[in-house]
C-alpha cells in the first residue's frame, strides 16, 4: 500500500540529492560502506536513472553495485508510531541499511518494497540510510541478461530493445502509521443495472480492532458504509468508471478501537467498472471496447526512467490530443503515479511485468540472441520461473485496485513455440489468475511464433500480437504486407478470442521525407500505419491497435538503431511526427 497522509498517518519524502558511489571492484559490501559516509564526493538525483546524469560513458554503461546514501531526520512527532521505510523501486535489486542494520533486500526493478524500521530509528534524531542497488542482468533476473567476456572486458548483454536504465527511479519515503494498522485493502467492483457494488477486504496488523468503511463520491458525500473486515457496499445510481470518464469514489477503511476512536485510516480511490472477455469481444461495463493507443516507455532525456510529474501530465495530454484511449506499460510496471493518473483520466491500461527478452531468437529488436538456448538448466530455468512468478505477484499486489488496469500481460515476446516454453508459462498463468481472478490474463506474442506454432497463446484470455509486416518483413512492400498480415490474422481469428495488436510500427527519422513511401521517411510511417489499419478494420476479432511506440526511446547501440528506437509517433522530446497527425485524424475522427 502506498504511503499516505491521513488522519492517522504521515509521510516524508526522501527525494533530493543523495551521496552516490559506483563500486566496480565490488568491495563495498565486505568493506561495510553502509557504516559511514560513502567514498568519493559524487551526488546523484533521486529519483533518476543514474546513467545519463553523469557525462561519462563508463558510468552510462556501468553494471554492478552502485551505492546511494542519505541522512534524514525522523520527525519527532512520530514517537510511539510504527515507522516504515518505503522504496517505490530499485532497479534491478537492492539491499537497504538503516544505520548499520540491514533492513530490506529486494529482487525486481519495478515494484515497491519496504521495511519496518521502528526499532532502528529514534524520532527527532537523524539516521543514515544506505542502499546498494545492483543493476546486473542474468538468467536469474526478470528481465534476463548475461555478462560476457569481450576483448575490452566484461560487458552486459540483454535481449530487450530499450536501454538498461537503473538506479532509484522513483521516490523513497519514510512514513508513520499507528501500531495497529490497515496492512492491505482489496476492492472488486460490479454492476447490476444502475447499481454498483464494491466488494472490499481489509487486512489488519498489530492488534484487534474493528473495521469500518465509508464510501464517498467525488464531491465527498457519503454514499455507503459498512463494517467488518470484508463486505459488499452497494451504490444506487452509480457513476461508473469508464474509458474517457475517470470517475472515482473514495473508500476510507477505518480501524476502530474499543472506545470508538479511529486507530487507523487509509483511503483508496475506487472506480466502479467491470471487465469481461466474451467471445471475440473485450467488454468494459458490458460494452465492447476498442483499444486505441500505444506501447509506451518510461524514457526521457537525462532522467532516463525516472518518474517526473511534468512529463507524466504532458504524456497524458498528448494521449488525449491524439485520441488514444489506452496504453500498455511496455515492458515493465510503471510508476504507480502513472496508474493513478490513468484512473483519474479514464485511460485504459494493459499492465505488463518486466519479463521481456526471454527469447534467444530475437534481441535488440529482431535479430541476435545467438549462442544461447532460451530455456535450459543454464539459462531460463525453474529459478527464473520463480523470480518471474514473484514479479507477477508483486505487480498484481500493487496494481489490483486500479480501475484503469483491465488486463495483465505476463511477458513480452518470449519464446513461445517450443514445448519448454509451454511448460515454463503454463503455471505462470495460474499464478496470475490466483492473484487476481477478476481480470483477463495474456502475454504478448512475437511474429516468430505465428498462429499454429505458438504453444502459449492457448493459456491467454486475449491474444496480444506484435507484428511488423511492412517493416521487419515485407520491408518497403506494403502491398505484400497487407496481404500477409491479413492471412495471418485470419488464422488467429479461428481461436475465437479477442485480438489486440499490441505493437506495429516503422522507424522514422523525423525530417526524413520521400515522394514515394520509402522506409525511415515520415511518409512511409503514415503509409505503413494506413496499411495496417486497413487490415485491422477488416478483421472482426481485432479489438485494439497499439502503435509501437508513443515516442522515440533510448536503446543499446546497434546497427538497427539511430540514436535509439525511432518508431515513435512523437520524438523523444515529444514533438509530433507527421504520423501523429495521421493517427489523430483516425482516432479522433
Ligand atoms: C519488438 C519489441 C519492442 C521493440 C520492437 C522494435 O517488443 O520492445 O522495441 O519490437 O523492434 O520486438 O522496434
Amino acid at each position: 500500500m502506498r504511503p499516505q497522509d491521513t488522519a492517522t498517518r504521515e509521510k516524508k519524502q526522501l527525494d533530493g540529492l543523495w551521496r552516490f558511489a559506483l563500486d566496480p571492484d565490488g568491495e563495498g559490501r565486505s568493506a561495510g560502506w553502509y557504516r559511514g559516509p560513502l567514498p568519493g564526493r559524487r551526488l546523484m538525483a533521486v529519483p533518476a536513472s543514474f546513467n545519463d546524469v553523469v557525462a561519462d560513458a563508463a558510468v552510462r554503461d556501468y553494471f554492478g553495485d552502485l551505492w546511494y546514501q542519505t541522512v534524514v531526520r525522523v520527525p519527532r512527532g512520530w514517537a510511539g508510531e510504527r515507522i516504515v521505510l518505503n522504496l517505490e523501486s530499485a532497479t534491478h535489486r537492492a539491499v537497504v541499511w538503516v544505520g548499520e542494520t540491514q533492513v530490506a533486500e529486494h529482487e525486481g526493478g519495478y515494484t515497491p518494497f519496504e521495511a519496518d524500521v521502528t526499532e532502528h530509528v529514534t524520532p527527532g534524531e537523524e539516521v543514515r540510510i544506505t542502499v546498494v542497488v545492483n543493476n546486473t542482468l542474468s538468467f536469474r533476473s526478470i528481465p534476463p541478461g548475461a555478462v560476457e567476456e569481450t576483448a575490452s572486458g566484461k560487458k552486459q548483454r540483454y535481449w530487450h530493445d530499450f536501454f538498461n536504465y537503473a538506479g532509484l527511479h522513483r521516490s523513497v519515503w519514510l512514513y508513520a502509521t499507528p501500531r495497529t494498522h490497515v496492512s492491505d485493502l482489496t476492492v472488486v467492483t460490479g454492476l447490476d443495472g444502475t447499481t454498483g457494488t464494491v466488494g472490499y477486504t481489509v487486512e489488519t496488523e498489530g492488534g484487534g480492532a474493528d473495521v469500518a468503511v465509508v464510501l464517498r463520491d467525488a464531491d465527498g458525500a457519503e454514499v455507503a458504509t459498512g463494517s467488518g473486515a470484508s463486505g459488499t457496499l452497494t451504490v444506487a445510481d452509480v457513476h461508473r468508471w469508464a474509458p474517457g470518464d475517470g470517475y472515482l469514489y473514495d473508500l476510507e477503511a477505518r480501524l476502530v478501537d474499543g472506545d470508538g476512536a479511529t486507530a487507523d485510516s487509509y483511503h483508496l480511490k475506487v472506480g466502479v467498472r467491470t471487465v469481461e472477455v466474451r467471445g471475440t469481444q473485450f467488454l468494459i461495463n458490458g460494452e465492447p471496447f476498442y483499444f486505441k493507443g500505444f506501447g509506451m516507455h518510461e524514457d526521457h532525456a537525462v532522467i532516463g526512467k525516472a518518474h517526473n510529474n511534468a512529463h507524466l501530465v504532458n504524456d497524458f495530454e498528448l494521449l488525449e490530443w491524439i485520441g488514444a484511449n489506452s496504453f500498455r506499460t511496455s515492458h515493465y510496471p510503471y510508476s504507480e503515479d502513472v496508474l493513478e493518473h490513468a484512473d483519474r483520466q479514464g485511460v485504459v491500461v494493459i499492465d505488463e511485468t518486466a519479463a521481456v527478452g526471454l527469447n534467444m531468437g530475437i534481441g535488440g529488436g529482431i535479430f541476435g540472441g545467438q549462442g544461447y538456448t532460451t530455456f535450459s538448466p543454464e539459462t531460463a530455468n525453474d529459478v527464473t520461473q520463480e523470480v518471474h512468478a514473484q514479479a507477477i505477484r508483486e505487480l498484481i499486489a500493487r496494481d489490483k485496485n486500479h480501475p484503469s488496469v483491465v488486463l495483465w500481460s505476463i511477458a513480452n515476446e518470449p519464446e513461445s513455440e517450443t514445448e519448454a516454453a509451454e511448460n515454463y508459462f503454463r503455471p505462470l498463468f495460474d499464478v496470475a489468475r490466483e492473484a487476481d481472478p477478476t481480470r483477463p490474463v495474456g502475454f504478448v506474442n512475437v511474429m516468430l511464433a505465428p498462429h499454429g506454432k505458438c504453444r502459449v497463446s492457448q493459456f491467454g484470455d486475449v491474444l496480444m500480437l506484435n507484428r511488423y509486416y511492412g517493416w521487419y518483413v515485407d520491408t518497403g512492400d506494403l502491398e505484400a504486407a497487407e496481404h500477409d498480415f491479413r492471412a495471418e490474422l485470419d488464422g488467429w481469428s479461428t481461436d475465437g478470442k479477442p485480438i489486440i495488436i499490441t505493437e506495429y510500427g516503422a522507424d522514422t527519422y523525423p525530417g526524413q521525407h520521400s515522394i514515394v513511401p520509402e522506409p525511415w521517411s515520415e511518409e512511409y510511417q503514415i503509409a505503413y500505419l494506413e496499411t495496417n489499419h486497413r487490415v485491422f478494420d477488416s478483421v472482426e476479432a481485432v479489438v485494439g491497435e497499439h502503435v509501437w511506440n508513443f515516442a522515440d526511446f533510448a536503446t543499446t547501440s546497434g546497427i538497427m538503431r539511430v540514436g535509439g528506437n525511432k518508431k515513435g509517433a512523437f520524438t523523444r522530446d515529444r514533438q509530433p511526427k507527421a504520423a501523429a497527425h495521421a493517427l489523430r485524424r483516425r482516432w479522433r475522427g
